[in-house]
């Protein structure tokens, strides 16, 4: 089957603790092995796919077995007694429609970043999913909505798609960002193959402190979620195309396709700074550890993995752990 739509369900006595969900579609029964389809934040409305698309469901090795949600709450205020009981309605249909819908994320997907530093003023953050990685697509990719996300220093965010180092268009743009208004907006362009994508984020900064990356409302994110169709046969899944932080190594990397990007044997660095600038731009190299969850578990991963992990592979067992410790976060 297809499922066709996710709709949120927010409890109007405990929405305001409720910080996002995040819904995904795993390829085993135990929910391990999974990919974002859906995320809902404040504002979000109902996801309905296209006619001609649709989330797989079922038997088929390509479609998911289990849909896997998380809610995470925002408790600034340490109430007590509240009950949540906020979720979603999940709408199908068993007629298969023509194409399987995935979702492609963007930006800094691992949430690896490094803070947004102690200052006044702005800041700008860049990531790009490369011409390598969307080279190996073998076929185009028809987009049908966007979601910008980033907590609430977020100041504009946007997103632009290149080819042959030209400008083809502006994906999608928030000029006035509000995490309370957040949205998700259909769209109808295509990704070629070799095409470049960049995601773009600038935040205010704070004058008390520096601002780390992670799940909290009061830590920042820098994400897109592009829905599209066909489905990639080798989906990029919770890594998605852009950004990691690897401190283990010590080092920035393009990922795609789950692995570190190597051009010519070399591993490729990201960001590179391809757009006119949007802000400050901040020049990445100053290791920062311990503010990365997925990254306390590539430090904490045994020496073979590591030597693996080195190579260019990423277990899959890295993002079973990662979304594993932001399920308990
Ligand atoms: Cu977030």
């Amino acid at each position: 089957m297809h499922i066709v739509a996710f709709e949120p369900l927010l409890s109007d006595a405990s929405r305001h603790f409720v910080h996002h969900f995040l819904v995904y579609g795993c390829y085993d029964e135990e929910g391990i092995y999974c990919a974002t389809t859906w995320a809902w934040a404040p504002g979000i409305e109902i996801f309905v796919a296209p006619p001609e698309a649709g989330f797989r469901v079922g038997p088929s090795p390509e479609a998911y077995k289990t849909i896997l949600m998380e809610i995470h709450f925002t408790n600034f205020e340490h109430a007590s007694g509240v009950l949540d009981q906020s979720g979603i309605r999940v709408h199908y249909t068993a007629k298969l429609r023509e194409h399987d819908l995935d979702v492609l994320q963007l930006g800094d997907a691992l949430i690896t970043q490094h803070p947004i530093p102690q200052g006044e003023g702005i800041v700008t953050f860049e990531y790009n999913c490369p011409m390598e990685c969307t080279a190996k697509y073998p076929h185009a990719l028809h987009v049908v909505s966007d979601l910008l996300h980033m907590h609430k220093a977020g100041s504009i965010m946007y997103s632009t798609q290149w080819r042959h180092g030209a400008l083809v268009r502006e994906i999608n743009r928030v000029e006035f960002y509000q995490y309370d208004f957040q949205h998700t907006i259909p769209l109808s362009f295509t990704i070629e193959p070799g095409d470049r994508l960049n995601t773009h984020c600038t935040y205010h900064k704070n004058s008390d402190h520096a601002i780390p990356f992670g799940l909290g409302s009061r830590e920042e994110m820098c994400m897109e979620y592009l829905a599209y169709w066909p489905k990639l046969p080798n989906p990029p899944g919770l890594a998605g195309c852009g950004f990691m932080h690897d401190p283990a190594l010590g080092r920035n990397f393009t990922i795609c396709d789950n692995e570190y990007l190597q051009v010519d044997g070399e591993y490729t660095y990201n960001p590179t700074v391809m757009d006119p600038p949007g802000g400050d731009l901040i020049r990445f190299g100053v290791k920062n550890p311990g503010v990365y969850q997925c990254a306390d578990v590539v430090t904490s991963m045994p020496a073979a993995e590591q030597s693996n992990h080195a190579s260019g592979l990423i277990a899959p067992m890295f993002f079973v752990f990662c979304s594993f410790l932001f399920a308990m976060m």
